[in-house]
């Protein structure tokens, strides 16, 4: 009996790895070959998680339109999917497709901008920003979960964690509840900050799908959007788009805590190339720091890069003695192995 089980146990084992390689095998698939990383697709605001092993990115994607070159207050941009590739060394990524889009929650109506996929007691949330439709206005920041990292994801509570009721009207009014970013910190605790023209900043309840207390604002010079939390040591970062001369660039803050004090520590990198928006994305992975960022460098099927027609980059992140990231030069080289 006891033999009949263990055969059970091994065959049940083999179908299931059986079933995981042919699923990587089937996966489209490319090599780094440089920055852009991703030139198969226009991709913007780049999102890494690292899970047993394996990098996961997630990023937005800009998709080109008929009259998109003549749009303009925010019809440049094109958005309405999110789309997943992993890696386990940087150089093979595989193509994980469509993962989530704004229609699986139902009331939003479109746009997929920047958002943010991590993992909490085995289930993975992915934290995205739409546009609401009614009776919700502006901007918003939706929560799926799922039980792998590449989903199915389902809308966690049927209607915003954020919407533009929430938050104060700054600097950008009806749409400045986008972005969202989060850290699960040592001891469980998860924040989230989001926002566009002002840096907001709140507890997320253990369960993940509700803000726990009073919504904070942290004050950054500069500050325009593209949030993003990294923990290294001790230290806490907050990483933003701000505004360079004329476009975006990144800069950063630190704290000794959550709670801040948040101290200014300067530009992490200029502006990208032919870009109006960066957005950065860190990540340690296998011993390394990574930058990931977007420019709007590439040419696909005719169409020049634009606001609305990005790229998603990587370049290699270091940090000084005492915590400060060096700044992180924007490379044509990347990451790729030569
Ligand atoms: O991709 C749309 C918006 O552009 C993002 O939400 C911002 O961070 C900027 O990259």
């Amino acid at each position: 009996m006891r033999n009949l089980m263990l055969w059970g146990t091994t065959a049940l084992l083999f179908v299931a790895c059986a079933g995981q390689q042919k699923h990587a095998e089937t996966l489209p698939a490319f090599q780094n070959t440089g920055n852009p990383l991703i030139t198969g697709k226009f991709t913007a605001d780049p999102a890494p998680m690292v899970h047993a092993g394996t990098l996961y990115l997630y990023v937005g994607h800009d998709e080109y339109y008929e009259g998109q070159d003549t749009a303009s207050g925010g019809r440049e941009f094109n958005i309405t999917e999110w789309l997943c590739y992993s890696t386990d060394d940087m150089q093979t990524w595989s193509d994980h497709g469509v993962v989530l889009k704004p229609t699986d929650f139902n009331w939003a109506v479109g746009e997929a901008w920047a958002s943010q996929v991590v993992e909490k007691n085995g289930k993975f949330y992915y934290y995205v920003t739409v546009q609401a439709g009614e009776p919700y206005t502006g901007k918003a920041i939706g929560v799926a979960v799922g039980d792998s990292p590449v989903g199915p994801f389902k809308d966690a509570i049927g209607k915003p964690l954020v919407c533009d009721t929430m938050t104060s009207n700054g600097a950008r009014g009806w749409w400045n509840d986008i972005d969202p970013t989060v850290l699960v910190d040592d001891d469980g605790q998860a924040w989230m900050s989001w926002g566009n023209g002002t840096c907001f900043l709140a507890r997320l309840k253990s369960n993940m799908t509700e803000l726990d207390g009073e919504i904070r604002v942290v004050d950054l010079p500069g500050y325009v959007e593209g949030p993003w939390l990294h923990k290294r040591g001790d230290l806490y970062y907050l990483t933003y788009a701000s505004m360079g001369e004329g476009r975006e660039n990144i800069s950063y803050a630190t704290a000794p805590s959550m709670e801040g004090p948040w101290k200014y520590r300067g530009e992490l990198t200029g502006m990208a190339e032919n870009s109006f928006t960066i957005h950065p994305g860190i990540i340690e992975f296998n011993g390394k720091w990574y930058l990931f960022y977007h420019n709007a460098a590439l040419t696909l099927d005719g169409h020049k890069g634009a606001i609305g027609r990005r790229s998603v980059c990587v370049d290699e992140l270091t940090y000084n003695y005492d915590g400060e990231m060096n700044p992180v030069v924007q490379t044509k080289t990347g990451v790729a192995e030569r």
